[in-house]
């Protein structure tokens, strides 16, 4: 079985200013780091004015970097071996592309702040493409980065704004910012209660194991990818509704209403997803409150799944298949977790049946001849910070 292994911090600055030396010669400035992320409940619906409560995860990027006197940003990662040089008047929506697009876009997003050169060298835990945010958490770590070297000073919310431009104009995925939100505010021991509509928070505690459980988080290692126009063609579903609705947004409608105003069963579908989603995401928050991670908070997460499955329509057949096995070994509750379409599932366990659960679900994958899952630890972790 694969368990993914929690890379300690201190390794993994190690590891970025390793590659910085051998790829640029001489030290980094700094080493800056930020987290990926599981939503616990409430998918889809940051780009709606939802609610969504996500917890940091102690899988992270790191970022070694140096500032430069010139325009040149240089970048280069572990995970691709590969270096990109370009100037900063060249940044623009599509240039560059891949994964160089979410390290250039936030000197993009921050050039009117008085960004320079630098050269960047990536380290990273989160496994890209499983859905857990690394992207923001590379977006988040070099958006730190870039504060602290030209002394920006900015706040943590102008930081946030800038990755998620990034993302979205530059890397051109239309993402809400629900993950660099938790990059930037998580708080260990918490999840993060983030209201999309008005942008304010409320750190949950969040004690699994004094609840007698765990959290499962598997990666179905099924990529998944938010540039191919699903992720998007779901937003400008929700776009039309609300034209149709004549509403600005979805939040505070109750679902006969919202459901009674439209005549296209697609639209009704995406709909009744967001408005059910935002309930749920609303009871889980008061179970949390009240310590209650067990059973309870397992039907909110399984119903969510549901609903995004069938009314939403972004699961996929690893992460189903991971869902109900999930359940069949005695899970409280599974869901898929992030943009979907492939990436990973989260599984609220009673604590004595992790293994049963874990071997399960793998049975289930070889059954349907699906990729062998990737375990991950889900213990919640802290908010992006300077390392040295
Ligand atoms: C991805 C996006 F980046 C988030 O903004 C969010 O929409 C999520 O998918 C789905 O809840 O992670």
């Amino acid at each position: 079985m694969n368990w993914l292994d929690v890379i300690a911090e201190e390794d993994l600055a190690d590891g970025a200013a390793a590659l910085f030396r051998n790829a640029f010669g001489g030290d980094p400035d700094g080493v800056w780091i930020a987290p990926g992320r599981v939503n616990l409940i409430g998918e889809h619906i940051d780009y709606a004015g939802g609610l969504v409560l996500p917890f940091a995860l102690p899988y992270a990027t790191a970022v070694a970097v140096r500032r430069r006197e010139d325009t040149t940003m240089r970048a280069v990662s572990t995970d691709t071996n590969q270096t990109w040089t370009g100037q900063l008047g060249e940044i623009g929506p599509g240039n560059p592309s891949g994964w160089a697009a979410y390290v250039a876009g936030v000197s993009w997003a921050l050039q009117e702040h008085g960004v320079g050169g630098v050269d960047v060298a990536v380290h990273s835990s989160v496994p890209v493409g499983s859905g857990l945010s690394s992207s923001a958490a590379l977006e988040c770590s070099f958006a730190l980065a870039l504060d602290d070297l030209f002394d920006l000073r900015l706040d943590r919310k102008l930081l946030i704004e800038a990755s998620i431009r990034a993302e979205n104009e530059i890397a051109g995925a239309s993402t809400g910012g629900m993950d660099q939100n938790i990059a930037m505010s998580a708080e260990t021991g918490h999840a993060l209660l983030l209201d999309c509509l008005d942008g304010s928070t409320r750190q949950i505690p969040l004690d699994l194991a004094g609840s007698g459980s765990r959290l499962l988080v598997i990666d179905t290692n099924a990529p998944h990818r938010l540039v191919d126009g699903q992720y998007g063609a779901r937003r400008e579903a929700l776009d039309i509704a609300c034209a149709e609705l004549g509403v600005t947004t979805l939040r505070g409608l109750d679902l006969d209403t919202a459901v009674s105003g439209l005549v296209d069963d697609t639209l009704i579908r995406r709909v009744r997803h967001v408005v059910s989603e935002i309930g749920r995401v609303e009871q889980a928050a008061e179970l949390l409150d009240r310590g209650a991670a067990g059973a309870a908070l397992g039907e909110l997460m399984t119903a969510s799944h549901v609903s995004l499955r069938d009314d939403y329509e972004v699961s996929s057949p690893e992460l189903d298949s991971a869902v109900d096995a999930a359940r069949r070994a005695g899970a409280y509750g599974a869901r898929m977790t992030g943009g979907g379409f492939g990436g990973s599932a989260i599984a609220l366990v009673p604590s004595n049946l992790v293994q049963a659960v874990a071997d399960e679900i793998v049975s289930s994958a070889a059954r349907y001849e699906l990729p062998p899952p990737t375990f991950l630890t889900a213990e919640p972790a802290g908010s992006a910070h300077r390392f040295f």
